[in-house]
């Protein structure tokens, strides 16, 4: 059995049950595979020289981990700089966020290179490498320039913009050309393959070959959807743990008069916070029974605070969330919780699961685990309703779901309404469906089935 290299821009122990859902199921290949689980190590060296790093190895049961360190000024372009400041914003359609600083892209190529350079020598001829998300792109092509012929697959986590906004992107043309140098590239959703098949044939002026094959720059690569999932045993399981039953017997005697709604996000622009309140503030208004009952619930967990724009988000919502609370708050109830911190784990399912309605409604979306998590949490005999927005790429596989667009405030509230007051027998049968879906293709799936796909695709590199 061939060896698993992982490489990504975290690593995480994954006999660690903080490491969450994504590590655990790469862990399991990891473990089974011996295998190297490759990445930064998360410290900053101040005034290190750029294009260097030390590289730390140790081992975790059977898996080798190993991460390398990143000089102040590598890790301020490769990471804040491009991957936060112009790939994150411009691959979830938001250009007026994007920053094109020319220094970015030189520490963006100049880390991808220091990666692939202290990966070559850890290599075995018949590994097989896994490559994540958009921080390491352009990875591959590196390897492929010092002589890597693996098998290599790239994931990404996040959506791919349609071509024209891709193009708003000064190299958008190397990173396309990128991603040719993988055998293998999978997306959350059939849209970002459509997104990329148009890239390819329009801007590229390359070829579909059918079977999701694609010819462009002399290289040929597979890019097909492999939707990410839960690992919905195991997300049951802690439902059912003390910390989360404890969780949902608090959450059911302090709400027992009302109803709860339910929104746990990073604080990200991409995640449409803001609009959620604003649809909220207007169930209130245009829905009084729901006064003195319905309350939302939101933690927004903090993430990237030193980019500008999460400071910006940070601070509308919290001006947002005390107009609410000035406009419709009763001295015995708030219609907005809004909690700024990182809620335990362990916690999350019970509070899932006292929730009448859970809202996931990003403006954009690679695919959104939370939407899945709400669904594995639910009694089956009495479910909470998902609503979920169009734009998350769960929505192509959590049709029953109530999907809304949430740049439609009026829109989401009516469909906010329309859940909290779905009958049982309608609420039992879409729960049921959506329970089946994802335990189909729950993270376990999704590994194996890229894995299988990435071994057997052709290639024409040996
Ligand atoms: C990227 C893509 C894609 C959130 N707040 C707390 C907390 N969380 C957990 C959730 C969930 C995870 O974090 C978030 O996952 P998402 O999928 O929603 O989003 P991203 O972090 O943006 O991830 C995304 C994903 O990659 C996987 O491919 O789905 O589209 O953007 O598990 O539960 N967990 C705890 N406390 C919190 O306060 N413990």
């Amino acid at each position: 059995m061939s060896r698993l290299v992982v490489v990504s821009n975290r690593v995480a122990d994954p006999r660690k049950p903080a490491a969450g859902g994504l590590a655990v199921a790469l862990g399991e290949s990891l473990q089974q595979t011996g295998g190297l689980w490759f990445g930064w190590s998360g410290t900053i060296v101040e005034d290190g020289p750029t294009g260097e790093g030390e590289l730390h190895q140790q081992q975790a049961g059977k898996v080798t981990l190993a991460t390398l360190d990143l000089s102040r000024e590598d890790h301020d372009s490769y990471y804040l700089g491009y991957s936060n400041n112009v790939l994150w914003p411009v691959f979830h359609d938001r250009l007026d966020l994007a920053n094109f600083d020319a220094g970015y892209i030189t520490g963006y190529r100049r880390a991808n290179q220091l990666f692939a350079r202290k990966l070559v020598p850890l290599l075995k001829e018949d590994d097989i490498i896994w490559v994540h998300d958009y921080h390491l792109i352009p990875l591959a092509a590196e390897l492929r320039a010092m002589g890597c012929k693996q098998r290599i697959g790239f994931f990404l986590h996040i959506p791919l913009p349609p071509q024209i906004i891709m193009a708003a992107i000064p190299q958008h043309e190397w990173l396309m050309r990128s991603l040719f140098a993988y055998d293998l590239i999978g997306f959350q959703a059939q849209q970002d393959v459509q997104h990329f098949e148009r890239y390819v044939l329009n801007e590229a002026r390359g070829q579909a070959l059918g079977d999701d094959m694609f010819r462009a720059w002399n290289n040929t690569v597979r890019a097909s959807a492999f939707p990410i999932g839960i690992d919905v045993d195991e997300f049951a399981a802690l439902t059912h743990a003390k910390e989360a039953q404890d969780m949902y017997t608090t959450m059911k005697r302090e709400y027992s008069q009302r109803r709860l709604l339910l929104g746990i996000d990073r604080l990200d622009y991409s995640k449409g916070i803001p609009n959620r309140v604003r649809a909220f503030r207007e169930l209130l208004a245009n829905y009084p029974e729901n006064r003195r009952s319905a309350t939302l619930i939101q933690i927004a967990s903090p993430t990237r605070e030193t980019v500008d724009a999460y400071g910006d988000i940070r601070r509308e919502l919290e001006s947002l969330c005390g107009a609410v609370n000035g406009d419709y708050g009763e001295l015995d109830w708030m219609p907005v919780r809004y909690i700024h911190r990182m809620v335990a784990r362990k916690r999350v399912p019970g509070l899932c699961r006292a929730a009448a309605v859970g809202l996931v409604t990003p403006l954009r979306d690679g695919m959104n685990l939370v939407a899945k998590e709400y669904v594995a949490a639910q009694d089956p005999a009495d479910p909470g309703v998902l609503v979920l927005s169009r734009f998350a790429g769960a929505a192509e596989q959590m049709k029953e779901a109530l999907l809304v667009n949430p740049y439609d405030t009026h829109g989401t509230a009516e469909t906010i309404q329309q859940a909290l007051q779905m009958p049982l027998d309608e609420r039992r049968s879409r729960h049921q469906r959506l329970l089946q879906r994802i335990r189909d293709q729950d993270v376990h799936w999704w590994r194996k089935t890229f894995l299988d796909t990435l071994k057997n695709v052709p290639s024409e590199r040996g």
